[in-house]
């Protein structure tokens, strides 16, 4: 029986490229058909057969306040009818910029721009021109956006340079980039013994996001600090997912280090096309039009993506709003973890505030990106359809995390733990 999203991906096929605009919509990794979604509300969003989904995607993060909150739409709806781009500096923009500097004290100075991948990329840029280096570090596993030296595989020795893991990015845009183990305290020494001084910077996900939540220890996250700053390599926290996400003031205040720089994006755009990248104005102040590291944007600060952005910053600073955000995402993780041993389905869950990860088939939670390869993926496949199918909508692979938003009230959170109840059981009794 073909529905309307089966006749939607056949037919966006025909003029989109695997039928989406971004790659890991197209279920590559769990198979079948993509929702094609028509509307969402708070907590929950409608594929174009009018099935209701409750979701743990969030548009991968910015959804943080509920989909279409109404005080977010109505901000968007005023500034639009006074015109939607100007190309012209706007007085939000200095307002967003003081906001994001109240609320992430690292930075003194940002630049707004129109996505994560442009944030970073413009990041490493300005970490090379203020330091005159040219070798990265980055860690296996962990996305930043898909800037051509960031799309790499780690080399063939540990501290060999990386090789592109993406077609058309030629050999030479990633000679500079070093991919290091996370984690690895060991592999981190060695490379700034054996590089330090040429080293323009290091950037990491303070929580890493993609290869599911992986979190990091503290000493390696110190040991990054104490290396950067003993060596004058930048250290770039890219806080794209976790921005407003794990916390109100980000992973730097939980993980309590300052970053040179810090690159932000999702929440800070409440779904509309925002990101960000900021920090020490003394490497701020290399930015053109002030320094010699170009960097532009036709649509950076565009007035109703910033009042998107504007209202969602308000809202997710009202009392309360991270203590029930985080407590609704431990109800949901450990609901899980209790029905994973009920059933005696070898599933674990964690959570950093609004953001979760679960994994099929580990013993302990996942410390890099070698233990997240021996998940079970035909497990979570298995799971993944069957919530699906019982109106829970989840991330379209066992490599992402998963997001919970101020919408998803206590009884979102049941209503989840009974629909998975009944999915593990089946899932028993299959397996
Ligand atoms: P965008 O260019 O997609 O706005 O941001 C890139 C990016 C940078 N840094 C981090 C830590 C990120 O998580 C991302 C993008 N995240 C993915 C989710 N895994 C976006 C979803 C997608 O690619 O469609």
């Amino acid at each position: 029986m073909t529905n309307r999203n089966e006749t939607l991906f056949e037919q966006a096929k025909q003029y989109v490229p695997g039928g989406v605009n971004s790659p890991v919509r197209a279920f590559g990794s769990v198979g079948g058909v993509p929702r094609f979604i028509r509307s969402a509300k708070g907590a929950c969003v409608w594929d174009e057969d009018d099935r209701c989904y409750i979701d743990y995607i969030g548009s991968w993060g910015p959804a943080i306040v509920g989909h279409a909150h109404p005080e977010v739409v109505k901000a968007v709806a005023k500034v639009a009818e006074s015109g939607l781009s100007f190309g012209a500096p706007t007085a939000g923009e200095i307002e967003i910029a003081q906001e994001i500097i109240k609320l992430v004290p690292s930075v003194e100075q940002v630049r707004l721009v129109s996505s994560g991948t442009e944030a970073t990329m413009s990041a490493i840029r300005l970490a090379r021109g203020f330091t005159g280096r040219d070798l990265i570090i980055k860690f296996e596993g962990c996305y930043h956006g898909h800037s051509d030296s960031l799309l790499v595989k780690a080399g063939s020795g540990m501290l060999t340079f990386g090789t592109p893991n993406s077609g058309g990015v030629p050999a030479d845009f990633t000679k500079h980039t070093l991919v290091l183990p996370y984690n690895d305290n060991y592999a981190l020494n060695e490379a700034f013994r054996e590089y330090g001084n040429k080293i323009a910077c290091v950037i990491v996900e303070p929580f890493a996001g993609n290869m599911n939540l992986v979190r990091p220890t503290a000493d390696f996250m110190q040991l990054m600090r104490n290396l950067t700053q003993e060596y004058g390599a930048v250290l770039i926290f890219d806080e794209v997912m976790t921005g407003f996400r794990v916390a109100l003031n980000g992973a730097q205040s939980i993980h309590n280090i300052t970053p040179d720089l810090t690159t932000m994006g999702k929440v800070i755009g409440g779904g509309m096309p925002l990101a960000a990248f900021g920090g020490r104005a003394e490497i701020m102040a290399k930015i053109s039009p002030l320094g010699d590291v170009y960097q532009a944007g036709t649509l950076s600060g565009n007035p109703v993506a910033v009042a998107a952005g504007l209202k969602t910053l308000e809202l997710i600073q009202k009392d309360g709003f991270y203590e029930n955000l985080s407590q609704r995402t431990l109800d949901l993780t450990q609901g899980w973890q209790a029905l994973a041993e009920k059933h005696g389905i070898p599933m674990l869950a964690d959570c950093v505030g609004g953001m979760f990860g679960i994994y099929f088939g580990l013993e302990k939670l996942p410390q890099n990106y070698g233990d997240m390869q021996k998940v079970d993926n035909d497990l979570f496949k298995r799971f993944f359809h069957a919530m699906l199918d019982a109106g829970v909508s989840l991330a379209p692979s066992p490599f992402e995390a998963g997001f919970v938003s101020a919408a998803h009230d206590d009884e979102y959170i049941q209503t989840t733990l009974e629909r998975t109840d009944r999915v593990l059981a089946e899932l028993a009794m299959s397996n």
